[in-house]
């Protein structure tokens, strides 16, 4: 007999200790896993870094002996192939658990079902599906990554309600406030890489590092710059403190090429046309394991990113405050469409406050 509370209460925890391990483990997903026996836990663990053990070897190893007949809670379907650990499901049939809870299937195609199918050939009692919605939110950028091998990309914006995100003289220390910006180191930690466009670079010179006390992991940097126009005195390339990637196009220019590559950073040529080509640019991320984006404009990239439907997810910060000015830059430039009707839409949108800004999430459809 299913015991939901019980069941509820055990996943919960193990769902809290995966979510806290966001933005560690890379293009892996975050796992968290919970043994209990007779009411007790006897067993807890968490995947924390790719390449080492996952949730349930770390609960399975502090279970011990107790693990015979126990209930064992896992976040995500235990894993059936040799990656770079062993199969966890090999490991649970060896420590004679009774019972497996999951919460949502893996989507990874050399596992997808494998793993609950050779426990139950094993005679190991599975229920799939407790707090499963939680369980794939929680790893939407890997849900993604390891079905296409592209980059789960989410944007990131701070504007006034009027959709500036400078004054007309460029000003723009701050849009938002304290809350809003800690929020934004945050995200930055809980992605692989962060992008901004060469006109963003010019004229901010940012680090692009995520400068929360926790957690705070920088993200490989990378900057769209058709033209190589990024100064080799530019912090991204002087600075060290986390990788840097430029994306240019085939025609730039082979001496900055070089210069920018003695200097430490990696060049990629995308497209041999005047610009970047934004969707060649995402496959060769994901060829190079970068399996999500924190991407922070300005306004022509996050519009040509949007417009070629690369966009997964928006986080978009507003400031109670109208600055105006008709050649204020604004989030997002693109082509206009021409009716209603044609607007990009966002699904599943949630509204809260960070401090006294106004956070909007959602996703975007592309029809
Ligand atoms: C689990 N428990 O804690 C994790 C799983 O390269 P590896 O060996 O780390 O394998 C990575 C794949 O294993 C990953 O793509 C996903 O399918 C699964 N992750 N599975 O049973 C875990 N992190
Ligand atoms: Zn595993």
């Amino acid at each position: 007999m299913l015991d939901v509370l019980n069941d509820e209460y055990y996943m919960s925890l193990a769902l809290e200790m995966a979510a806290k391990a966001a933005g560690q483990t890379g293009i892996n997903p975050v796992v968290g896993c919970v043994v209990v026996k007779e009411g007790r836990i006897v067993g807890i663990g968490t995947h924390l870094k790719r390449g080492e053990g996952h949730a349930e070897v770390h609960a399975l190893k502090m279970a011990g002996a107790e693990a015979e007949g126990a209930t064992v809670y896992v976040t995500l379907e235990p894993c059936s192939h040799h990656g770079k650990t062993p199969p966890c499901c090999e490991r649970i049939i060896e420590a004679k658990a009774s019972r497996v809870v999951v919460a949502a299937a893996d989507p990874n195609p050399v596992v997808s079902g494998r793993g609950i199918e050779r426990l139950r050939e094993n005679g190991i009692v599975v229920d799939v599906g407790l707090l499963a919605d939680k369980a794939r939110l929680m790893n939407e950028k890997f849900n993604k990554y390891i079905t296409t091998k592209l980059p789960f990309v989410t944007l990131k914006t701070a504007s006034t309600l009027d959709g500036k995100i400078a004054a007309e003289t460029g000003h723009s220390k701050w849009v938002t406030g304290a809350a809003a910006r800690e929020q934004t180191h945050t995200l930055r930690h809980q992605h692989d890489a962060i992008m901004v466009g060469i006109g963003t670079a010019l004229a901010d010179d940012p680090m692009l590092t995520t400068r929360a006390v926790v957690p705070a992991i920088h993200p490989v940097r990378i900057i769209v710059d058709s033209k190589l126009r990024l100064p080799l005195s530019a912090k991204v390339v002087t600075d060290r403190s986390a990788p840097t990637i430029v994306l240019t196009t085939q025609g730039s220019d082979e001496a900055k090429k070089r210069q920018l590559e003695e200097a430490g950073v990696t060049v990629i040529p995308c497209g041999e046309g005047a610009e970047v080509d934004l969707r060649a640019a995402m496959k060769e991320l994901g060829g190079r394991e970068i399996g999500s984006i924190l991407l922070e404009g300005g306004g022509k990239l996050n519009g040509a990113m949007l417009d070629a439907g690369l966009i997964d997810k928006m986080v978009l910060f507003f400031a109670p405050k109208l600055i105006g000015g008709d050649q204020a830059p604004v989030s997002f430039s693109f082509p206009g469409r021409p009716k209603m009707s044609d607007a990009i839409v966002l699904e599943h949108v949630q509204v809260e406050m960070a401090g006294d800004d106004i956070c909007v999430t959602g996703y975007p459809r592309y029809e």
